[in-house]
């Protein structure tokens, strides 16, 4: 397999040397290093395109041991440093730094961010004409691809099944709601817009499609692709859901060399929740940095230099306040983070059946 027609260039490959060059530093010189692409995970199981065809790889001990969040672990799309190994699965040393990373919070109200996928350029948001049709759905996956450093553009599905007025009434909608944003309609059934789509379709770029089960994501890859690569089925005759059909999310190659991520259809879509509001307080980020001691709280300790630019009114009390209130409630999430960590711990403890003594250590 040609590197390049997965999306390698010369940044990933100063990227992958310089950590190989850390790897080969900090113990084994002779190690042979080589960098492979997710294309889809199963628990911590994955499947890794490389220059030597696709492989099975899992993480090295070490990542395993730091690496309590999910979003440090490799997900599809990831480029990674491999250690190659012929007798079974290969070793993930390492994640080469994302370009983007599409994440949500996990379903059932855990805090923890889910990671959909990285380094993608180009997210279509799939919906189909009647109940799927919704705008303020679509306005959070517009912002979830805008968030990783994605382009979406919308694609409206199964044009064969909608009349020509009321394809042309979600058009006017969509552009009225989005005007930034590119649309078009398709059918995978007929082929109907796909000439259209193709062209958005870019050698080498990465490109994931996002919506509910059922408006046709995989039978869309299927049609690119003109072979039945992914599974499909059909959707409820009563209110036109769709089954969840596909359960997990995996990277195909299309045939002009772009790469398609085809994804499960999501029951849930919230933003993880604190992205960008660090961003937001750089003002008082930028005092805070100056104040005598490193944990400051900015109240009352001698030489701080937030409270010095409250006096002299380059920083108003409004500012501090709300910014006091984000480290709460990030404090707050912390530690809630960390009785979750605790709590799944001691579940894969049960599960592992370790000895009363490990237990004791872990927990
Ligand atoms: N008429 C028509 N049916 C379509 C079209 N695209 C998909 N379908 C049908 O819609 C049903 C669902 O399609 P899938 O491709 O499985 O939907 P999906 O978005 O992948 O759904 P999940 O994998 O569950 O998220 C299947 O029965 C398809 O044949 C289309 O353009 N026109
Ligand atoms: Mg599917
Ligand atoms: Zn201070």
């Amino acid at each position: 397999m040609i590197l390049k027609t997965i999306g390698w260039n010369n940044e990933w490959e100063k990227h992958f040397n310089l950590m190989k060059d850390e790897l080969r530093n900090t113990g084994k010189e002779e190690t042979e290093y080589i960098p492979g692409r997710i294309k889809t995970v199963f628990k911590d199981q994955y499947k890794i395109l490389t220059e030597n065809g696709e492989v099975d790889g899992i993480t090295s001990g070490k990542m395993s041991y730091e690496f309590l969040y999910a979003a440090k672990y490799p997900t599809v799309g990831d480029w990674v440093i491999l250690e190659e190994n012929s007798h079974g699965p290969s070793r993930i040393h390492g994640i080469l730094p994302r370009k983007g990373v599409f994440q949500r919070q996990e379903a059932g109200g855990s805090l923890e961010a889910q990671l959909i996928a990285a380094n993608v350029d180009q997210c279509f948001i799939m919906q189909t004409y009647g109940n799927d049709f919704n705008l303020a759905r679509m306005d959070r996956y517009i912002t979830l691809a805008w968030n990783s450093g994605a382009l979406p553009i919308v694609v409206l599905t199964k044009a064969d099944l909608a009349k020509s007025e009321v394809i042309q009434e979600m058009f006017n909608r969509v552009n009225k709601s989005f005007p930034e944003i590119e649309v078009i309609s398709v059918s995978a059934l007929t082929g109907q817009g796909f000439e259209e789509f193709q062209k958005r379709l870019t050698p080498g770029k990465t490109h994931m499609v996002l919506g509910s089960s059922g408006v046709g994501k995989s039978t869309t890859l299927n049609r690119l692709l003109g072979k039945v690569a992914a599974k499909t089925k059909e959707v409820r005759e009563s209110d036109q859901r769709g089954k969840h059909t596909t359960t997990h999310r995996e990277m195909y190659l299309l045939d002009n060399g772009g790469m398609y991520i085809d994804t499960p259809g999501m029951r849930e879509l919230a933003l993880f929740r604190n992205e960008g509001m660090e961003e937001s307080f750089q003002d008082v980020i930028k005092f805070g940095m100056q104040c005598r001691f490193k944990d400051c709280s900015h109240k009352d300790e001698p030489g701080c230099e937030v409270q010095n630019a409250l006096e002299k009114g380059e920083l108003s009390a409004d500012r501090l306040k709300s910014y006091q209130k984000l480290l709460n409630e990030k404090k707050r999430e912390r530690s809630r983070e960390i009785r979750l960590q605790k709590k799944r711990s001691k579940e894969k403890i049960k599960k592992n059946k370790v000895h009363y003594k490990d237990f004791v250590r872990n927990g």
